[in-house]
């Protein structure tokens, strides 16, 4: 039996956004769950084309919300050729009455104790319309099939999964209502496998917080010393208050870490359910000793939440800058499907199905904020992000960080050039379109 995965992209433009075109874990995770006399074939739509025509008897298709649209559109194409296709991943699961429609089969939650019987479904030529993951999976000794990324031309970062899913509940937040607020660990002696034979140098860990078991975390930092990496990941505020944390996040060979800041507004905090993020006071604490032990952050921050108007952009450059964050993201509040945040906008929203409008892209706001029209939300969003990474602001957050810099001296060049990528990827998202390109 051939079987052929492809992760979807976001629509069918030929220049992708550079900073998305990395590993995709979860089809290597796929890979490895498939017996050995199952042949596999891969096309990533992101960084190269599909052949529609390649010689297999299924398909299985990685989907997100933002690429649901042209994921369809592939099945279509290979439908057409009489194969079979199966969806899995993020929106067959939170959208599964949805993606039912336009697919022979979907899978809803993760893979591992369910894909054996996928398989052997398909080799019978009985594939159901319907499988269903549980959160109760067991990681150990389940190694990422990463063969398949074979003359990718992926960013230059090795992406290793520690834990699967977040113990926190946001209101906004899609792996909240896909993980149901469970998170499952791998053991440290695996993850340290993969770390001993990346094929980089530089990891990022792709948890969703690498902090989220203070104690076993220090554990895999302990234990990753000895291999001299460079690693980045996302953490949440809550556990960067632990002082032994953060230096062995040091000692280990942390580079940088993403925190979702999110607000400084405690309405909305609250509003996010996000409340353990406690405003400006502890994040510059925070920020201060990360910068203290070399350690990097990239600041991610919503707006469009119900207290947020022009003055809360100000405020939240303000501290980016005067924090000297290496890279930041500006996002507007996005209702993804499937959680409590969708349910909440109901009401306000612009289009029924945002991510099926063919007229939507990425950087529409699809719901009408009660303090700023969408366009205007939208508009601010680009125009604060350019700000952020204009050069004078390039200059004056490099001199801020200049001890981290020299710690770390290949980021010398590396702070201009991941700027520069981040200010160009907010050219390009700008009229980003998800579906078909315009
Ligand atoms: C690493 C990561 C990235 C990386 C690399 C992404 C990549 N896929 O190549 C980078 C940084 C580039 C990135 C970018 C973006 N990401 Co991202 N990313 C993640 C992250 C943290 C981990 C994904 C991962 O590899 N997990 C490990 C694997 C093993 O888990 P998994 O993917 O869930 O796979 C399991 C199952 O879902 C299922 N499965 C999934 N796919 C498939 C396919 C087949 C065939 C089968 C059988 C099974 C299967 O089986 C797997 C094993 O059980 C997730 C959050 C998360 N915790 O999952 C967000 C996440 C997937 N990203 C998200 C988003 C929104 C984005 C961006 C739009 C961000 C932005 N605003 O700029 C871009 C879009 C990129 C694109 N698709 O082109 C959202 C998607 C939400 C949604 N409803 O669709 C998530 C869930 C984060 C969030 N906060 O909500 N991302
Ligand atoms: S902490 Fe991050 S990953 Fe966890 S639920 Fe909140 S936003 Fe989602």
């Amino acid at each position: 039996m051939i079987l052929t995965f492809i992760m979807a992209a976001m629509n069918n433009c030929k220049k992708y956004i550079k900073t998305w075109q990395m590993e995709p874990i979860g089809i290597a995770q796929a890979a490895a769950l498939t017996p050995d006399d199952v042949e596999i074939k891969f096309f990533d739509d992101r960084v190269e084309e599909i052949d529609y025509d390649v010689e297999t008897d299924y398909v299985a298709i990685s989907v997100e919300t933002y690429s649901a649209q042209r994921a369809y559109d592939i099945t279509r194409e290979f439908q057409k050729r009489g194969k079979k296709v199966l969806l899995a991943g993020f929106h067959p699961t939170l959208v599964s009455d949805e993606a039912i429609n336009y697919a022979d089969s979907i899978l809803i939650g993760q893979a591992e104790n369910v894909w054996a019987e996928i398989i052997a479904d398909m080799k019978k030529g009985e594939l159901k319309k319907v499988y269903r993951g549980n959160n109760e999976v067991n990681l150990k000794g389940i190694f990422p099939r990463r063969d398949i990324f074979k003359g990718k031309n992926y960013m230059p970062v090795t992406l290793i999964e520690n834990a699967r899913g977040c113990k926190f509940n946001c209101q906004f937040c899609s792996i909240a209502a896909f993980h149901k607020s469970h998170c499952n660990y791998r053991p440290i002696e695996d993850v340290i496998y993969e770390v001993k034979n990346a094929k980089y140098k530089t990891i990022f860990f792709i948890d969703d917080n690498i902090g989220s078991d203070i104690e076993r975390a220090k554990e895999l930092f302990k234990a990753l010393i000895p291999y001299k990496i460079k690693w980045i990941s996302q953490i949440a505020t809550a556990c960067l208050e632990d002082d032994e944390l953060v230096e062995l996040m040091e000692k280990s060979g942390c580079l940088g870490v993403l925190i979702g800041f999110e607000s400084f507004n405690p309405a909305n905090l609250k509003q996010m359910n996000k409340t353990w993020n406690t405003g400006i006071e502890k994040y510059e604490r925070i920020l201060k000793k990360l910068t203290k032990h070399n350690i990097f952050v990239y600041g991610t921050f919503i707006f469009g939440y119900d207290e947020d108007n022009e003055e809360t952009f100000k405020i939240t450059l303000d501290f980016a800058m005067r924090n000297n964050l290496i890279l930041a993201a500006f996002n507007h509040l996005m209702p993804f499907p499937g959680t409590p945040l969708y349910e909440t906008l109901k009401d306000r929203m612009l289009y029924d199905k945002w991510w099926l409008n063919e007229n939507c892209s990425f950087a529409d706001v699809v719901f009408r904020p009660k303090n700023l029209p969408p366009e205007k939300l939208s508009e601010l969003c680009y125009i604060y992000k350019k700000k952020f990474y204009s050069f004078p602001s390039m200059l004056k957050r490099a001199w801020g960080l200049r001890k981290c810099l020299l710690s770390h001296w290949t980021m010398m060049f590396d702070f201009f050039k991941y700027n520069v990528m981040s200010d160009i990827d907010t050219t390009k998202r700008r009229g980003f379109a998800i579906g078909k390109e315009k």
